[in-house]
Order: C-alpha cells, then structure tokens, then sequence
C-alpha cells in the first residue's frame, strides 16, 4: 500500500534522534512524546495519537508541508478548504516538495489569494475559469523539455471550473495522457459567485439559478454529469472519488495517484455550508451521509476498470442527509414530497447495487428488495425521452421517393460514389 509505505519511510526517519529528538518506543514504535490519550485507540479521527504510525494521517506529521496554510478567507466549516489541505499537502509530501499547482478560477482560489496575498506555501499558478488542464499540460510539457520531471504538477478545480467549462481541456488531458494529477473540489454548485447551479447540482436542490417555486421546484431531475466515469471512459491510468469525510482515504488515493505517471483525477465531495444551507459544523457528517446513502459512491478505478470500492455497512435513508440541507428543504413540504424522496432514493438504491456498494445478505429483506428493484432510469429521463409526442409536421410530407429497381440497397448511403436514385416521376 502507498500509503502505508510513506509512512513507514516517515518513522525511519524519526528513528534518527540526532534530527529529530524524538525516542523511539520498541515495543510500539510510536515515538514517545505521541504515546497519550488511550482514549483515542482505534479510533480514525484526525492526530489518532496511539494508532499504529503507518495508519495516521500526514497531518499528524510534523514533516507535512503545510500547503495551505493559516490566513486563507474560506468560510467556516469549508468543505473546499479541509480537503484542498489533505490532498496538495500529500501531493507535495510524496513529491519531496518538488510540486506546482495550478488552480481554478474558484472559492479556492479566490479564498486563498486576496492579492497580493496568498496563502499557499508551494508554487502555485491561477489559470482562467476554464483552462486548468490546459494550463497543467503546458506546465508538465514545459518540465519535461526541461529536463525537470521530477518536479510534479497538480491542478485543482471546483466542479463549475472542472465538469462545465473546463471539461474540453480536461478531455484532452486526459485523450494526451498528460503528466498530471487533476482534482475536483465538488461542492455541486458555482459557489464562489454565488451559488448558480453546475452540472453537477444534485436533482431538486436549490440554487440561485434552481428556485424551489413552480410544479418542479428546484434543479431539474437529470443525470448531472458523472465525471469520474467520464474520466474512466479516457481510460487514464487512475481515477477515484473521495469525500471529507474520510480524509486518510482521501490521502491514500492522492499518494497512491502520485505513484502513476500520465493523466489521472480525483473527484472530492466538499459540503459548503454557505451554498447547502448547512451547519459548518456538519460538513463531514453530511459529506458521510453522501457515502452512507449511495448517493455519492466512493470508489478507485485503473485503466477504465474500477478496482476498488467502499462499502456501506447500513444503507442510510435519503432523508437523513438532506434534512439537514436548506437547499432540500422545499422538498419536504407540499404534496408531491413523498414521490420527490422516493426518487431521490432511487438515485441512491441504484447506485448501491451498481457500485456493489453492501453485502446484500447483511441487509433486511425489505431494503434488499427495495435496493434489487430500484428502477434502471432513477432521473426518469429515459422514459421521459421514450413517451415524447411525435413532432408535429409543419407542411405536408413529401411523397417518398421511389427507387429505380435495378439500383442495389445502399447505394444511396452518405458519401457513395453511386449516382443518386431519382423518384419515378408520378403519373398525373
Ligand atoms: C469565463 C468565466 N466565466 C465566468 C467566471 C465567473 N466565475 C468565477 S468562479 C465561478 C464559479 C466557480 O464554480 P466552481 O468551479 O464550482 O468552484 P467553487 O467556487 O464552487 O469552488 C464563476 C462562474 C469567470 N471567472 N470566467
Ligand atoms: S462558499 Fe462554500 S466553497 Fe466557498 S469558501 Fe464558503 S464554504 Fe467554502
Ligand atoms: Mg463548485
């Protein structure tokens, strides 16, 4: 395992007094000023003090680099902000500090920067809106011809900036395989100018541009757009989706990333607290909840393939994670509530039994069957699409061409050398 690896190489180093100060315990191998607080034994919270070295996070280090580092004006409770921190300070770590970033117009780009500040501690590079991954392939090509490939390069968006307008760069990124580790900051909105709906805006939450009025209030049920599949479908050596709310997780997956050459994503759930009308003290509670519920599948991929998945032990009910959300919270009243859930539950149940996401046997038998029934076409646009009316004819069809009897079938197909069929001229 990667990260077990770099960790491991961490507590070798902190073996040698002489730098560091630090008395190594034989029996535990955990340096001895870290041996307190039994109570956190087992435990997987952030600065897990007694658990085993190479299971804690490298914010728990003192070698971390501290990328992103105190003064940035992110809200409180910013989903964006936690899961930036955990993700470049163990890009740059496993990068011996030898990392570029380049960054989106964003929240995260615009908290961190009020010029002519910043709050970065590594090179770091503000691209337009759009052309991040544009931006990055330049950067890596330009190393590269340098004689520099050591020094790696990520590049960081939010979902506005990464599946809207930056995609057509991101899809040549990934067709070039160039040398770069792209992350997404989803917060399933454009929050930086003030909350507008992206394509990756959940079905039914409300934005500036979603407004909870009218028969279907809020955003359209639609697909959205996946883009960790999207990114599979480049088949790029590594793609994986992470939340906040299990950052080792998210280290691993970005330390494992780094160990690739060539193109490869990471797509970041990040509650926002300002945008989903949430309490900052709930970003990593709803960002599990996201996992909990199917909704928001956690998973590793390589080479087009997913490899990897992480389980639900209990599949949580849609309910409990938008609840809390005052952007969901028009859905709860009027009539039509109960059939708005049951659709969104449908998102979820499909992506339980579509991602392997539990062990079926472990499950009562009604939320089995609830899970093994969930419709294929959860948004309803397929059915949407297949009970259309026919388009209603302006003028009066022409009559359908005749064609001569010794002409073969096909020949008439696009681009054919063949000479074209005339109608047989009608009789009156
Ligand atoms: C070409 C262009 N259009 C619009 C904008 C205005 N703009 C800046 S950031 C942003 C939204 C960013 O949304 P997202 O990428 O999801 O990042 P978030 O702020 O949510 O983290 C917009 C519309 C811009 N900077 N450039
Ligand atoms: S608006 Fe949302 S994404 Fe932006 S800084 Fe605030 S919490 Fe973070
Ligand atoms: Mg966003």
């Amino acid at each position: 395992m990667f990260y077990r690896k770099g960790i491991t190489e961490m507590t070798e180093n902190n073996t040698t007094s002489e730098t560091t100060g630090i008395h190594q315990s034989q029996a535990t191998e955990i340096p001895a000023r870290e041996q307190v607080k039994f109570y956190q034994v087992g435990s997987y919270a952030i600065g897990n003090r007694l658990a085993d070295l190479k299971w804690r996070s490298w914010q728990s280090s003192p070698h971390r680099k501290n990328s992103l580092t105190s003064g940035h004006r992110a809200c409180q409770g910013c989903g964006e902000a936690l899961g930036a921190r955990y993700a470049v300070d163990t890009a740059s770590v496993v990068a011996n500090n030898r990392i570029i970033a380049i960054n989106a117009t964003g929240c995260l780009e615009v908290f961190s920067t009020p010029y002519p500040e910043t709050a970065w501690t590594i090179p770091w590079l503000h691209s337009l809106f759009g052309n991040t991954a544009a931006v990055a392939s330049g950067a890596a090509a330009g190393l590269r011809a340098m004689g520099k490939p050591d020094i790696r390069v990520i590049a960081q968006g939010g979902d506005g900036g990464t599946v809207d307008i930056g995609m057509g760069c991101l899809s040549g990124m990934f067709e070039r395989n160039d040398d770069v580790l792209y992350i997404c900051y989803d917060n399933q909105a454009y929050m930086n100018t003030g909350v507008q709906r992206s394509g990756a805006t959940p079905p039914t939450a409300r934005t500036a541009t979603t407004q909870p009025v009218g028969p279907r209030p809020g955003n359209v049920f639609t697909q959205g757009k996946n883009m960790a599949r999207i990114a599979m479908a480049h088949e790029i050596p590594y793609v994986a989706t992470a939340t906040v709310a299990d950052l080792r997780d998210l280290e691993y997956k970005v330390e494992k990333a780094m160990s690739f050459r060539g193109a490869r994503y990471i797509h970041v759930l990040v509650p926002c607290p300002l945008g989903w009308g949430s309490n900052s003290n709930l970003t990593v509670t709803l960002a599990r909840l996201a996992t909990q519920t199917g909704l928001f599948p956690v998973f590793e991929a390589e080479g087009g393939e997913i490899t990897s998945v992480t389980k639900i032990r209990r599949p949580v009910p849609v309910e409990e994670y938008l609840r809390p959300q005052r952007r969901f919270a028009h859905i709860f009243k009027g009539p039509g509530s109960e059939a708005l859930i049951a659709r969104l539950q449908a998102i979820a149940d499909r992506n339980i039994s579509r991602y392997g996401l539990v062990e079926m046997d472990a499950l009562d038998e009604d939320v089995q069957r609830r899970i093994l029934q969930a419709p294929h076409d959860p948004t309803g646009r397929f059915a949407a699409a297949r009970t259309c009316p026919a388009p209603i004819p302006t003028k009066p069809p022409s009559p359908a061409p005749s064609i001569a009897p010794n002409s073969a079938p096909g020949a008439a197909s696009h681009g054919s050398a063949s000479p074209t069929p005339q109608p047989v001229p009608s009789a009156s």
